[in-house]
């Protein structure tokens, strides 16, 4: 039903009209079919798009993952956005951190927005019933030794019913959990509100308290859990979030083995997401 509200496609005057942001989405580019929104916000200069730009679009051709990947989502059903940041020298120490400051963000959006009960996954995925609603990608561009730029991209499964057979056992939406539609303007709004009051936070609080607001979230500490790192599969126990968003695993011979890019999977290894 096209009339309904929750189709409604996205449009600036909807998404700024209740707007709760000093900085976050104040300039906004609401576009039809992108390729990624992370490249077209990386594309801007600081005229076209200073720091908080925000960009989202109805579909993208080439929705960037993680590591190469893939993003994918059905036109006009979900929530696809980036977030153009601009961080000055001491923010920037900040940056491996800004993505757990966004899962947490995240996470509390969609539950003010639905209700629905939010799991984060090290490193940014974000969880319904085990199954992942949402992705984060954070890409920064460097000026000499300094970030320039950081495009912050996320991908929400709003009122997508239905997914490929790959992603089937491991996807769901917002609509597929909650049995109704979602606003995505609605949830934008959300989101770009505790984006921002959670990224002032991580710059302005110590990050221990952002660390522990995710690992509350997150149910894989004290279990036994498999890592994929480039150089391939381990084993062990999740310890800790490390200051550096690291995560610390306990092996089996008693040392701390730490992460810092990978997959994991709670349980054994063949429930991987990625193949
Ligand atoms: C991510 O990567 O989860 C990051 C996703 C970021 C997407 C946003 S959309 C706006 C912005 N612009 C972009 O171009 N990207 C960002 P990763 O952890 O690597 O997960 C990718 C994997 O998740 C894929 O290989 C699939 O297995 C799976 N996947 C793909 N699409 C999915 C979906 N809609 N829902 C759940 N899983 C999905």
């Amino acid at each position: 039903m096209p009339d309904q509200p929750t189709d409604r496609p996205l449009s600036i005057d909807a998404i700024t009209a209740d707007l709760h942001t000093y900085v976050f989405g104040r300039k906004m580019f609401v576009l039809d079919t992108i390729a990624s929104t992370n490249e077209f916000a990386k594309s801007l200069n600081p005229e076209e798009g200073p720091h908080g730009t925000v960009v989202t679009a109805e579909e993208q051709l080439s929705g960037k993952g993680r590591l190469g990947r893939r993003w994918e989502s059905q036109r006009s059903k979900n929530l696809l956005f980036s977030i153009l940041l601009r961080p000055d020298e001491a923010e920037s120490l900040k940056a491996p951190l800004i993505p757990f400051a966004a899962a947490v963000a995240a996470s509390e959006a969609i539950e003010l927005a639905t209700g629905l009960q939010v799991e984060c996954k090290w490193p940014n995925d974000l969880l319904i019933g085990k199954k992942k609603v949402c992705g984060m990608l954070l890409e920064s561009s460097m000026m000499g030794f300094r970030i320039e730029k950081i495009a912050l991209g996320i991908g929400v499964n709003v009122n997508q019913d239905d997914f490929p057979a790959a992603l089937l056992p491991h996807a769901t939406s917002l609509l597929i959990e909650g049995g109704a539609p979602v606003d995505r303007s609605r949830l934008l709004q959300h989101m770009l509100a505790s984006l921002e009051m959670q990224y002032a936070r991580l710059l302005n609080e110590p990050v221990e308290l952002m660390l522990n607001a995710w690992k509350k979230r997150s149910a894989m500490f004290g279990t036994r859990i498999t890592v994929r790192e480039a150089q391939g599969a381990i084993e062990g126990v999740a310890e800790e979030l490390a200051t550096d968003g690291s995560l610390l695993i306990r092996l089996d011979d008693g040392t701390l083995h730490t992460v810092r890019a990978g997959d994991v999977s709670l349980g054994y290894e063949q429930d991987f997401l990625h193949h």
